[in-house]
């Protein structure tokens, strides 16, 4: 790790000029740098995945360029703080501070997607005169919080420091003590916090206790981004079981275009993005694709993340029932549903049941099956969380429709011209009416994720 150390008054501060090599979580010493193995590339009807691809997990975002930019800002944005001190810089130094440091803490916290169910994503850093000591991930259900993890692997440099976290720290004593105790008696002096907890047990009540011990707690720092990392969580803690959580993730070229030409699959984007899909896929508990994409692209609709807690149920959208009873999923007798409309063909649904598919027949919408028919239906079978994959007719319906939560949007550096096929189809305009609560470059692509503002609103009570 490369400090800037010659500021005045000896803060170090990280440049982002290399990934920071600082104690994550429990493990005590350097980063043990993991690498995550997933299989890249959808197979084909029957066949083996193809590429075998090793992807950096964690430090994810910090040897992208915007993070590299990022670290540069802060270096100086904290040298003019220091030299000009907080009263001449106002609020707004330690607040670009303070994203900076929240940004790594979600960084941190994504690495973990799909292994904290119920529980939610939460990372942690402590940071101590501008320089990040230690680091720490919610791992797993059951084991150390984020917070606690950081704190241990901080040891003696807590003392005065500044801790930031994603999620509001823990009051109860749930599987593991409460979060609080460990921040107040480790002396932090400052906590710095995305969103509040809405789980009945904390809801406000972490952030009261350390403020009564005196304190500092500044909260709301890059809210909208921390919504989208436990959408679900929070989707479910402050609205109740009966409201689907709903994501919808496209890879368009830089020209709008989800393939190169009609009836071709076209790779849009890179691997490093195909991991981020696949965090998504572990974070929902289903998978829905139109019949085009299903046919055209042969998606596995699995999620190749190592130590995920549960794949996400396939879903196919099929109004006249053309998916193949044959498909070889990479699961054998892996549970599917088909969703199609009442006059569908008997025998065509008989095969699909044969091979293990519920075929589901619901209200015509459009043309199509009606997608609120569809939801219910899932909601109903307990699977709360849909992530949308496309292709464009079906991307379409849900922005026509305003049925959609977040929004993730990469766009992989090419131009797919006029024979390239449209992802929004819709004749109407759709000035989405949402928040970018997230952007980053991911290797060569770039992504824009969004939250619908009608969620933000919903939640917001929720939220502190
Ligand atoms: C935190 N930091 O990293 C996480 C928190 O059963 P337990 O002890 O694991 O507690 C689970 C609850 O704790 C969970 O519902 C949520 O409210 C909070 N999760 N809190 O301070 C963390 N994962
Ligand atoms: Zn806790």
């Amino acid at each position: 790790m490369y400090y800037h150390n010659n500021l005045r008054g000896g803060v170090k501060v990280p440049t982002g000029g290399d990934s920071p090599r600082v104690a994550l979580g429990h493990r005590a010493g350097a980063i043990p740098e993991p690498t995550v193995t997933v299989w890249m590339g959808e197979g084909w009807l029957g066949d083996p995945p193809v590429l075998r691809a090793e992807v950096e997990a964690r430090p994810f975002c910090v040897s992208s360029p915007l993070h590299r930019s990022q670290g540069f800002f802060s270096v100086i944005i904290a040298r003019r703080y220091i030299e000009l001190g907080p009263d001449a810089m106002g609020n707004c130094g330690q607040k670009a501070l303070d994203e900076f440091f929240i940004r790594r803490a979600i960084d941190l916290a994504w690495s973990a997607a799909g292994k904290t169910d119920p529980n939610p994503l939460v990372g942690a850093v402590v940071v101590r005169a501008g320089e990040i000591v230690a680091e720490g991930v919610h791992e797993k259900a059951g084991e150390a919080h984020a917070e606690v993890a950081a704190l241990a692997a901080a040891g003696s440099a807590a003392e005065g420091a500044t801790l930031y976290v994603t999620l509001e720290p823990c009051s109860h004593q749930g599987k593991t003590p409460p979060c609080v105790d460990r921040i107040i008696e480790r002396k932090i002096r400052r906590v710095v916090v995305s969103t509040q907890d809405p789980f009945r047990l904390v809801d406000g009540r972490g952030i009261e206790r350390l403020r009564q011990a005196g304190i500092e707690v500044e909260m709301g720092i890059l809210r909208d981004a921390a919504v989208l990392l436990n959408l679900s969580y929070f989707k479910k803690h402050i609205l109740g079981d009966g409201v689907p959580a709903i994501t919808l993730k496209a890879a368009v070229s830089l020209d709008g275009k989800i393939s190169a030409a009609r009836g071709e699959r076209t790779d849009i984007t890179s691997e490093q993005s195909r991991l981020w899909t696949h965090r998504l896929r572990a974070m929902h508990r289903s998978l829905l694709v139109g019949i085009e994409t299903a046919l055209i692209d042969r998606p596995r609709l699995d999620c190749r993340l190592p130590g995920v807690f549960a794949a996400p149920v396939p879903v196919v959208l099929d109004t006249r029932l053309r998916f193949p009873a044959a498909y070889r999923w990479p699961v054998e007798a892996q549970p599917f549903y088909i969703f199609t409309v009442h006059e569908a063909d008997r025998e065509r649904e008989g095969a699909l049941a044969a091979a293990g598919g519920t075929v589901v027949r619901c209200k015509e919408s459009g043309g199509g099956v009606d997608i609120g028919d569809v939801l219910g239906r899932l909601l109903a079978d307990g699977l709360g969380s849909c992530l949308v994959e496309g292709g464009g007719a079906v991307f379409s319906s849900f922005i026509e429709r305003g049925l959609w939560d977040a929004l993730y949007l990469f766009a992989g550096p090419s131009f797919f011209g006029p024979d390239g096929v449209t992802l929004y189809r819709s004749r109407t305009r759709a000035p989405l009416e949402a928040v970018a609560a997230d952007a980053r470059l991911i290797g060569n692509d770039i992504l824009c994720a969004y939250l619908n503002e009608s969620t933000r609103r919903m939640l917001a009570d929720g939220l502190g």
